[in-house]
C-alpha cells in the first residue's frame, strides 16, 4: 500500500457523514454500511440541494437562448468546466469536454481518435486489469480497422509487469489505454512512468480515471497524459455526467463523435463545419442540471481536500485489509503495494453472490460479481469476487461491521 500524506486534524468523519442523507438510513433493520462507492458514491445535501434549486428556480437551456435564465444557466454550466479544469490542473478550460460518463469518454476517443488515426495492422495496448469500458470500445475499433489489441500482463499481486509493457510498445502502437486505479482489485498503476515510456516512442496515452479522480489529487500536466476520463457519479456528483480531458492538438485533430445541434459552426446540405473544441464534441442539449450538480460536488470534495480524502481512505484500506486478513477462509484478490481503498475478496466455499446477499441482510452493501472486469476474474481464476470499496465518509466501525457480517456468513455456511 502506498504512503499517503497526513490527515488534517480538522478532518471529522462524523461531521462529513451528516452531509449524506442516505448514510443515516437503515437497510434490513440494520444501520446501512455503504461499502460500494466504487460502483457509485453517495450524494451530499449540497449537490442534491443545488440541483433542486436549479430545477425549481433557475431551469433553462444553455448556450442557445439569450434570455436571462439561459444566460445564468450557461454561466453556471461553464463554471463547472472551469472547476473541472482546476481540479485536473488542465492548462485551458476548452480541454474539458462534458460526456455522459467514463464509458462515453473512452468511446468518444476510440471513435474520434481511433477511426481517424488507427489503421490495419496498427496496435492498441490496454492492461489485463481494465474495466470493460476500457476494453470493448478498443476491441470494436480493432475489429473494424483490422488492428490488434495487445494486453499488458499483471503479476499475482495485481501489478502491471512494466518490462512486458515496454516490449509491447512499437512503431505500430497508436495508443495505450490504462486505468489509473483498477476497479476490480484496487491497484494504483504507475501511469506517469507508463506515459513517459509511451511518449518516448511517440504513442498517445489515455488514462481511465474513473476510480482515481474522486479519491486523489490528479494533475494532468504532471502526468502528461493525452486523455483523462472520469465519471461524475463516483465523485459525489449526479449520474449521466462525465469528463474527458484532452490535449489541444489531438482534440483539434480528432473527428467529432456525435453530430447534431451546438457542435457545428455552419451547416448546409452540402457541407458542415464544426465548432471549436470543446463544443465540437458536445452535440445536443447537454445534461445541464447534472453538469451544475457536478460543479457543486467538486467544490464539496475540494472543501474536504483531496489529500485528506486520500489519507483517510488509505487508513480505511489498511484497517480493512487487517480485519479481513484475520478472518480464516477469506482471501483478498489484489495485494499490490500501491492500492486504492478497494478490497476484493472471496470466502472459501461460498459463492460471492451469496456473500453479497448475506452481507446485505446485515445492512452491509458491497458489490458481488465480476465488476465489469471479466478478464481480471479470469486472470485470478475466480468467476467473481465480493468487493468492499471505501469512501471518505466511511468509518473503521463500519469495517468492523463488515468483519462481523463476514464471520456470520461463514457460520451460516459452516
Ligand atoms: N465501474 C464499478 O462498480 P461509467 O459506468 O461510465 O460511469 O464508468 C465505467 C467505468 C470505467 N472504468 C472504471 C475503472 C470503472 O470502475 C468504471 C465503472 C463501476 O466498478 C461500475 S461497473
Amino acid at each position: 500500500m502506498s504512503a499517503q500524506t497526513a490527515l488534517a486534524p480538522t478532518f471529522d468523519v462524523e461531521k462529513i457523514r451528516a452531509d449524506f442523507p442516505t448514510l443515516a438510513r437503515e437497510v434490513n433493520g440494520k444501520p446501512l454500511v455503504y461499502l460500494d462507492s466504487a460502483a457509485t458514491s453517495q450524494k451530499p445535501h449540497a449537490v442534491i440541494d443545488r440541483m433542486t434549486k436549479f430545477y425549481s428556480e433557475e431551469y433553462s437551456t444553455v448556450r442557445r437562448s439569450i434570455h436571462l435564465l439561459s444566460a445564468k444557466a450557461t454561466q453556471a454550466y461553464e463554471g463547472t468546466r472551469r472547476l473541472v479544469a482546476k481540479l485536473l490542473n488542465a492548462p485551458e478550460t476548452r480541454q474539458i469536454i462534458f460526456t455522459k460518463g467514463t464509458t462515453e469518454g473512452i468511446n468518444l476517443v476510440a471513435h474520434g481518435f481511433g477511426r481517424k488515426f488507427v489503421g490495419e495492422g496498427d496496435e492498441i495496448v490496454v492492461s489485463a486489469t481494465e474495466h470493460h469500458a476500457n476494453i470493448v470500445p478498443w476491441q470494436m475499433l480493432c475489429n473494424e480497422k483490422g488492428a490488434k489489441l495487445r494486453v499488458i500482463p499483471v503479476n499475482d499481486a495485481g501489478e502491471l509487469i512494466l518490462e512486458e509493457y515496454e516490449k509491447l510498445l512499437n512503431e505500430r502502437t497508436k495508443i495505450v489505454a490504462v486505468g489509473h486505479v483498477s476497479n476490480a482489485i484496487g491497484t494504483i498503476h504507475p501511469v506517469k512512468e507508463m506515459i513517459a515510456l509511451a511518449h518516448a516512442k511517440g504513442i498517445r496515452f489515455l488514462v481511465d480515471g474513473a476510480q482515481a479522480a474522486p479519491h486523489m489529487n490528479v494533475d494532468v500536466q504532471d502526468l502528461d497524459c493525452d486523455f483523462y476520463v472520469f465519471s461524475g457519479h463516483k465523485a459525489c456528483g449526479p449520474t449521466g455526467i462525465g469528463i474527458l480531458y484532452g490535449k489541444v492538438d489531438i482534440l483539434e485533430a480528432m473527428d467529432p463523435f456525435l453530430g447534431g445541434g451546438d457542435m457545428i459552426e455552419s451547416v448546409t446540405f452540402e457541407k458542415t463545419t464544426y465548432a471549436p473544441i470543446p463544443h465540437k464534441f458536445e452535440a445536443g442539449t447537454p445534461a445541464i442540471a447534472d453538469v451544475i450538480g457536478l460543479g457543486t460536488a467538486i467544490e464539496y470534495l475540494q472543501g474536504i481536500g483531496l489529500e485528506n480524502i486520500a489519507a483517510w481512505e488509505h487508513e480505511l484500506l489498511e484497517y480493512g485489509t487487517k480485519v479481513l486478513s484475520e478472518i480464516p477462509g477469506v482471501k483478498i484478490i489484489g495485494t499490490a503495494k500501491h492500492k486504492a481503498a478497494i478490497i476484493s475478496f472471496t470466502i472459501e466455499g461460498i459463492h460471492p453472490h451469496d456473500i453479497g446477499t448475506l452481507l446485505d441482510n446485515e445492512g452491509v452493501a458491497v458489490r458481488a460479481g465480476h465488476h465489469c472486469a471479466q478478464p481480471v476474474m479470469a486472470r485470478y481464476g475466480v468467476p467473481a469476487t465480493a468487493r468492499a470499496s471505501f469512501a471518505f465518509y466511511n468509518t473503521k466501525a463500519e469495517i468492523d461491521a463488515l468483519g462481523q457480517a463476514i464471520r456470520k456468513t461463514i457460520e451460516v455456511f459452516a
